[in-house]
């Protein structure tokens, strides 16, 4: 079994910062669950292109305000806490907090190894530990 506290997170190298957003990996890769469990800080007025071709994500707002706009078609879906959206197709998309601060509880499949930054297009490349 495994336990952990986010407190035990934030300041290590399983935190990762960057200008739009904080990420603080909670499960891992190397924890053999199969997916990955982060909680993210997507930071006010900031605007982020993510395309995780390589990655299925849900992400579960429990605290801001902002909104999701798939690259596609310009489809805008409304966040705030309670909304989850799950990107089961691989969609290419637009993130942005718009009011606030969002708080994202994230699961990804397969799993990140907490090296991962977003690259030119959006993506994380696929790592091994
Ligand atoms: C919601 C989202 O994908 N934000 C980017 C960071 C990512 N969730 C991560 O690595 O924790």
């Amino acid at each position: 079994m495994i336990v952990r506290k986010l407190e035990d997170i934030i300041g290590t190298e399983n935190e990762t910062d960057t200008e739009n957003w904080t990420s603080r990996r909670i499960l891992l890769k190397k924890d053999g669950m199969g997916f990955s469990l982060h909680d993210t800080i997507i930071k006010l007025g900031t605007e982020t292109t993510i395309w995780y071709k390589n990655h299925v994500e849900a992400v579960y707002c429990i605290e801001g305000e902002g909104e999701i706009e798939l690259v596609e078609d310009g489809t805008v879906y409304p966040i705030k806490a309670g909304t989850m959206y799950a990107l089961d197709g691989h969609e290419k998309h637009h993130l942005r907090a718009t009011k606030a601060d969002m708080r994202m509880i994230c699961v990804f499949n397969p799993p990140c190894t907490g090296k991962e930054v977003h690259d030119e297009n959006g993506v994380y490349p696929l790592l091994e530990d």
